[in-house]
């Protein structure tokens, strides 16, 4: 808590409140499948005095003065990003995912306009045009999921469906999908209607960079991300494209920009305002560790730690949604019990384990409640965790759900053996470094 001197003095409510948060997170098995720890590198980038600069408009074309810096701080991000994802332009202003996935529909759509994606239930984002978000709202979801019987995408059924709705855009990214998604064969259903492709690849671009999973960035129009998740940087937005538009405006009656100037302007001016040059900068940080080979080979431990996760709890006779997985998160299905997906949920959370309820496909529950846990191994591989750490977590999450109804003895003494456990280990950006 040494960095956290000044609060400490002038602000002891929200300091001490920090300072639990920490205890917790230091002490607890961090399992939900869209957080990660940043590093004190990022952690000061997002921190300092950047945050009081307006930076309205973009590097060499701002609203203001004294910007000098900021162009510099916004091009290191930008060619950090492309470089990273070897993608032709980028970019870094978005301040979330939400946001982020807004402006694409800005940028390429018109209000009323169809769109594929997945409903939230099947393992989708709200913001693929779930009925409840602005996506959904304003514009028409034709939905597609994976095969309930084989809980992978089944791309016959997804053409088909294409073929007969035409929508101009296909979203392909998830919340919940623990298999590979092969853009490739997006992208051929893409080209026959002539759809805008889309990738939203927040839950899994450090598993892109790393190599383990299918590269979207060749095969789609425009590539969305945040990266606040398992890429371990600030909690923001950024989107990749390419600069020519593949449909030749087909859909727009001016004809001027290409596709990188309209993802740009349906950022600035067209959703945002100015930009968070902290959030910026510490995302260039965060994108300057990706490039590192070690960053690789924690993309490559993250999939292993799943696999064997996912080993152990098949072994003790869990069901797993969609079989098993291929990439950071597994499902646990407890259709078949006599508890929620909400009941394990909290149970975990009380013994150490932070997880989150999540509906499983065909999901009799209502997603209150749900059938499911969802679990990711991004966060334990950031501290350091393997495969043997990984059986030692199955074993606690089977106590756990052995005692669902009786937890409290039990879930005390695994609440205590996880703090021990997590002691072992450095936190970035909450362990002193050593
Ligand atoms: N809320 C995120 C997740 O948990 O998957 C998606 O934005």
């Amino acid at each position: 808590m040494e960095r956290y001197q000044h609060l400490k003095q002038t602000d002891p409510e929200i300091y001490d409140l920090i300072r639990k948060q920490i205890n917790y997170e230091s002490s607890t098995l961090k399992m939900i499948a869209s957080e990660s720890f940043v590093s004190f590198s990022v952690l000061e980038a997002c921190g300092s005095i950047l945050t009081n600069k307006y930076a309205e408009g973009y590097p060499g074309a701002r609203y203001y003065e004294g910007n000098e810096f900021a162009d510099q701080i916004e091009n290191l991000a930008i060619d950090r990003a492309k470089q990273l994802f070897g993608a032709e332009h980028a970019n870094v202003q978005p301040y979330s995912g939400s946001p982020a996935n807004n402006v694409v529909y800005r940028a390429l759509l018109k209000t009323g306009d169809k769109l594929m994606g997945m409903p939230v239930p099947s393992g989708g984002h709200l913001t693929h045009g779930w009925k409840v978000n602005f996506s959904g709202m304003d514009y028409v979801q034709i939905p597609y999921g994976p095969h309930p019987k084989t809980g992978k995408f089944d791309m016959d059924q997804i053409r088909q469906t294409a073929k007969k709705e035409r929508p101009k855009m296909i979203w392909v990214g998830a919340t919940a999908y623990p298999h590979k998604i092969e853009y490739k064969d997006f992208a051929e259903i893409a080209n026959e209607i002539d759809a805008y492709l889309i990738a939203d690849i927040a839950h899994i671009n450090a598993l892109i960079i790393a190599g383990v999973h299918p590269d979207p960035v060749p095969y789609c129009d425009v590539v969305s991300s945040t990266s606040h998740k398992m890429l371990r940087g600030p909690r923001a937005g950024f989107l990749l494209s390419k600069i020519e538009d593949r449909l030749q405006s087909k859909y727009f009656s001016d004809h001027q920009l290409n596709l990188a100037q309209r993802i740009d302007r349906a950022v600035f001016p067209g959703l945002q305002g100015g930009p968070h040059l902290h959030i910026i900068a510490g995302m260039a940080t965060a994108f300057q560790e990706a490039l590192t080979p070690e960053f690789k080979n924690y993309g490559v431990q993250i999939v292993k730690n799943a696999k064997k996760l996912a080993e152990s709890l098949l072994a003790k006779g869990y069901c797993l949604a969609g079989g098993g997985t291929d990439t950071h998160l597994l499902i646990l299905d407890f259709r078949n019990e006599n508890f929620t997906g909400k009941d394990a949920a909290k149970a975990l959370a009380r013994s150490g384990i932070i997880a989150n309820f999540n509906m499983v496909p065909d999901d009799p529950r209502s997603p209150f409640v749900t059938s499911g846990v969802r679990l990711g191994t991004q966060s334990l591989t950031t501290m350091g965790m393997k495969e043997p750490e990984m059986e030692k977590v199955a074993d606690w999450i089977h106590r756990v759900c052995q005692n669902i109804t009786r937890i409290d003895e039990e879930s005390t003494k695994i609440r205590q053996e996880i703090a021990d456990f997590c002691s072992q280990f450095q936190i970035p950006g909450i362990t002193k470094p050593c």
